[in-house]
């Protein structure tokens, strides 16, 4: 079967818009900062892929040796009729599912959902080819908004993988699981990745490879920012940090002025002092017992927690 035209739940707009109000708050803000979701334009994703096949980024491999064990057991236990996935990207670990969902029978839909109309396209397109009888409806939509816009009726499983609800604040992560569980029915499933706490000199080369791709996939951010609202930022004139905090247990992702800067954006001239700092990313690194304890403030019900053989990852599937 073919895709069906995607479903655009952001406007180019609403795109701006949002991206407009993020721009004027993080960087009038007294510690700057600007939300991760601009890193994945066109760019940006096929960076992000880049990453995915770095030997130091170790949460793609790890989280897909835990798919590729349970692929069966999840399509089993949950018998799911559509497969919702949040901030599908390229959609490629999802395979696995679809495979087994493939296998046993009764998928009927698959649901992706991304604010990168790229990445969207191009996934939809090549499942709708390799899965006929599959219907493929994508999304373009932001998770932290448009829960209420995803399909009902009929037994669901939402897929949120690769660790993406670690760039969520705390605040934010119960907010989501809190519209999350409003969005499901009773009996409905939830599959989620999380990165797990481990020795940061595994974490830390993660988020800062030896060949720059993280680098550049952080700087992207910049050159979004100049394109969309004709900015001037100098990307070349920010280094890449990633840093543990070792309290809050999160990588932090940020751009660091090498000298003093002036930028232009929307009515705004900000300014960076040499050394001035940045944040674009937030990456929390989870405990099994904080999973747990943070799906069941939700009121899910946590079904099976299983992690990669070297426990870098953790998956966990959870009843509505
Ligand atoms: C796609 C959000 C899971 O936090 O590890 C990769 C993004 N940032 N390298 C992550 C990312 C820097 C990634 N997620």
């Amino acid at each position: 079967m073919s895709a069906e035209p995607l479903e655009i739940h952001l406007e180019e707009q609403d795109l701006g818009r949002s991206l407009r109000e993020d721009v004027r708050t993080g960087l009038t803000a007294e510690e700057k900062w600007l939300p991760p979701k601009w890193f994945y334009d066109a760019r940006g994703s096929e960076l992000f892929e880049e990453i995915t096949r770095l030997p130091e980024y170790y949460p793609t491999r790890a989280e897909r040796a835990v798919l590729a064990e349970r692929a069966a057991t999840i399509a089993e236990l949950t018998g799911a009729k559509t497969l919702i996935e949040l901030g599908s990207g390229s959609s490629e670990k999802t395979r696995l599912l679809l495979d087994a969902f493939t296998r046993r029978g009764g998928l009927g839909t698959f649901v992706p959902l991304d604010v990168s109309v790229s990445a969207l396209r191009q996934s939809t397109a090549e499942i709708a080819a390799d899965y006929p009888g599959l219907r493929v409806r994508g999304i373009v939509g932001d998770f932290t908004r448009h829960l209420d816009r995803l399909p009902t009726g009929g037994r669901r499983l939402v897929l949120f993988l690769g660790g993406t609800i670690g760039n969520l604040l705390p605040v934010e992560r119960a907010r989501f699981l809190a519209a999350m569980r409003a969005a499901l029915e009773p009996g409905d499933w939830l599959l989620i990745g999380t990165d797990l706490v481990k020795d940061p000199a595994v974490v830390v080369p993660a988020y800062d490879d030896a060949a720059g791709v993280t680098a550049e996939f952080n700087r992207n951010v910049l050159r979004v920012v100049n394109r969309e609202l004709g900015a001037d930022f100098d990307p070349a004139g920010f280094a890449h940090v990633a840093l543990w905090d070792a309290e809050r247990e999160w990588i932090e992702m940020r751009l660091r002025a090498r000298r003093p800067m002036r930028v232009r954006v929307l009515d705004l001239t900000v300014t960076f002092a040499e050394g001035e700092e940045l944040r674009t990313e937030v990456s929390a690194k989870f405990r099994p017992e904080g999973i747990a304890a943070e799906l069941g403030a939700a009121r899910f019900a946590a079904h099976d927690f299983w992690t990669d053989p070297a426990g870098l990852f953790g998956v966990t599937l959870a009843r509505a």
